[in-house]
């Protein structure tokens, strides 16, 4: 590469991008770790693209009409670390920079969304981002045509590297992106041809300029480091009316010894060589130095869109008092007053009439009368519309010709799906629920964990929840499923019992900002075990005491969702003997754990035996078996160690062990 032709053509544009490449390698040799080479390949894309495209305002991060920065190849943050320091974001002056990857720096290894504004996604598993920006580009259509291109009008920007390219999740948000002509979306991959192991072509031959063409997008190929290509493709990628893929060949760690090689990838902190790389970049300045002319002309470049900003501000104001509110909230992500309204009215109905309905059922019977005052809910499925029971009267279609539709038919891709959701929440201005059946949340998870570390708060509605959906068998039969998404961090999992108890689950998802939820529901029906009204929700404080022993308190019972009906017979069992019995509904441990010790120790007391019951595997309930100084209680399980077997869902139960029968032994035996 001829460094110095590339130098003397584009000289104003060369110090910029070369700021860039200086202080990824002064930060990357104070760490001793991280990746040079993708920030130095693809300084000159990202230069051109904040200088001449990317309408933001590094004053005000948060403003919602910006146009959106997506680093899909994580490892290369030094890239967007660079950008955001000098462009000015208040958050990441020099001395973040200097701390790169260390304990309370906002500069981690990988961009993490909630540590710093300007960072609208944490990438770093290869594919994410490019999934995420998916849900972006959608949230960006929905909102424009809700609220018109005065409020909403902006571009989701992607880098996304061979990385992100090869791995799965990279096609479903590809085609899903083709199908619904996400016309403002626009990806820059960054055709360097290396990943870690060497070439490209060590592991895959795939022509991604006809993959992305097959995919229905927009597709151009350019010089990576050519600025005036870089402009003319994104100015001729805002026009195609499709999704856009810009093809930038580049090299990887440009000017360095380890240029184009697999070396380059990673951390390049030999001294000798970086002086060497910054000679020839004609950067004769100190480590985490950068010219004052450099400097100003990157601030200028962050106060660009402030003019842009306020005139948006000044468009909101003239919008009424009540329209402005309505889209404050919507920003906010606030739930609407009347969302507790309509679901105390639901459960009143619920606990007179006594439906038996599967909680799947129920969970529609909720998103019917909440989709309509939540004006905010975008719902789906993975092609499981029947069965998942997510689309309600009146959301329409989110389509090419109806972005005001609020229900996505997201194919048969629940980890394109899970990830475009995050994009959603992480955009803002609608709240995503979709669903899949419980077991393939296997094939949700990667996304599902970001979901949580991402302190965002997607609805996942995950039907046919164990055993219990019968006849489709083990493959389909969620086992240890409940025990993976409790033993995630700061996720929500509801296993709801009845209609009253979905109702009051939902209530709590959708009120959730920073929590995602998963609904974890039944395909069988079940009966209403809330029979008395109460206003309060009861979900919220995780478990509590649904029916009191009759006579002396010998046994406490637990169990969730399904299986409290089960615990409710085996009471009356136990009852009938004189074993006074006392059943606890458990559905969010989560919630549960919050509570003060006074309320937990009020529900599940010292002294009685205690037996679980749910139609799944053991681990986390010891917990609450064995109290929570482990001796508590002399304590039994009944549920699932084993795979299901295809079978109706009665005589499994019965197979497995699953009965009021089961249940009122595992006490006797106890006792
Ligand atoms: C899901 C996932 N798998 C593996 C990794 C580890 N990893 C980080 S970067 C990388 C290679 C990426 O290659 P490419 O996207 O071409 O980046 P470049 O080497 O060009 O910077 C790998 C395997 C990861 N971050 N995420
Ligand atoms: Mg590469």
């Amino acid at each position: 590469m001829d460094i110095d032709a590339l130098r003397s053509a584009h000289p104003d544009h060369w110090s910029k991008a070369t700021a860039i490449r200086a202080l990824t390698l002064d930060a990357v040799a104070a760490a001793n770790s991280g990746h040079s080479g993708m920030p130095m390949g693809m300084a000159d894309v990202a230069t051109v693209l904040f200088e001449k495209h990317m309408k933001f305002d590094a004053s005000q991060p948060t403003w919602f009409d910006r146009d959106r920065f997506i680093l899909s190849a994580g490892h290369g943050s030094m890239l967007i670390y660079s950008l955001l320091h000098l462009t000015g974001y208040e958050q990441f002056p020099i001395e973040e920079l200097k701390n790169f990857r260390q304990w309370g720096a906002r500069t981690a290894g990988h961009p993490e969304n909630f540590l710093a504004q300007g960072i609208e996604t944490t990438t770093g598993p290869l594919g994410q981002g490019i999934a995420n920006s998916v849900g972006f580009a959608m949230a960006e259509e929905m909102l424009r045509a809700q609220f018109g291109k005065k409020l909403v009008d902006h571009y989701t920007y992607v880098i996304a590297g061979d990385g992100c390219l090869m791995e799965g999740v990279s096609e479903e948000a590809i085609s899903l992106a083709g199908r619904h002509q996400l016309s403002k979306l626009i990806v820059f991959w960054d055709n360097n041809n290396i990943t870690i192991d060497g070439k490209v072509e060590l592991s895959s031959s795939t022509d991604q300029v006809a993959r992305f063409k097959a995919n229905n997008w927009h597709v151009q190929e350019i010089d990576g480091h050519d600025p005036e290509a870089i402009d003319a493709a994104i100015t001729a990628a805002k026009k195609a009316g499709k999704p856009s893929m810009i093809a930038c060949k580049t090299h990887i760690a440009l000017g360095h010894a380890a240029q184009d090689t697999s070396k380059g990838h990673g951390a390049l902190t030999d001294a000798g060589q970086l002086e060497a790389a910054k000679a020839a970049y004609g950067w004769n300045h100190g480590a985490f130095e950068i010219p004052a002319d450099v400097k100003s002309a990157w601030e200028e470049i962050g106060r660009r869109g402030s003019e842009e900003r306020f005139a948006w501000e000044g468009r909101l104001g003239a919008l009424s008092e009540r329209k402005q509110e309505e889209f404050q909230r919507r920003v906010a992500g606030d739930a609407p007053k009347k969302l507790a309204s309509v679901v105390r009215a639901l459960k009143k109905q619920a606990s007179e009439t006594l439906p038996k309905v599967a909680t799947r059922k129920a969970s529609e019977m909720a998103l019917e009368v909440i989709n309509p005052v939540m004006p905010e809910t975008v719902g789906g499925s993975a092609d499981l519309t029947g069965s998942n029971n997510t689309k309600t009267g009146d959301l329409g279609i989110f389509d090419t010709d109806n972005r005001k539709g609020r229900f996505v038919h997201w194919g048969i891709r629940e980890h394109g799906m899970a990830s475009a959701m995050n994009g959603m929440a992480l955009h803002g201005g609608v709240k995503p629920y979709s669903g899949t059946f419980f077991c393939f949340t296997d094939y949700a998870r990667p996304a599902m964990r970001l979901s949580a570390l991402m302190q965002i708060a997607p609805v996942y509605v995950m039907t046919h929840d164990s055993i219990g959906l019968g006849e489709d068998g083990p493959t389909h039969q969620p086992v240890e499923h409940l025990a993976m998404c409790r033993a995630t961090p700061n996720t929500l999992v509801f296993r709801p019992a009845d209609v009253v108890e979905t109702a009051e689950a939902w209530e709590i998802a959708l009120s959730q900002k920073g929590n995602p939820s998963v609904l974890s529901l039944t395909r069988q029906g079940l009966p209403t075990v809330r029979t008395e009204h109460k206003s309060k929700n009861m979900v919220a404080q995780g478990a509590y005491v649904l029916a009191e022993a009759e006579g002396k308190r010998q046994a406490i019972l637990m169990a969730t969702g399904s299986e409290v009906a089960i615990a409710m017979e085996a009471k009356k069992l136990l009852e009938a003997e004189g074993i006074g019995t006392r059943v606890v509904s458990m559905p969010c441990w989560e919630l549960f754990e919050e509570q003060d010790e006074k309320i937990r120790k009020r529900v599940l007391p010292a002294g009685p035996v205690r037996v679980a019951v749910e139609a799944g595997v053991r681990q986390g309930w010891d917990k609450w078996l064995l109290g929570e100084r482990g001796r508590e209680a002399k304590a039994g399980f009944v549920g699932m160690s084993s795979f299901g077997a295809s079978a109706p869902a009665e005589e499994l139960y019965e197979k497995f062990g699953i009965t009021a029968e089961a249940v009122a032994e595992k006490v006797k035996s106890l006792l």
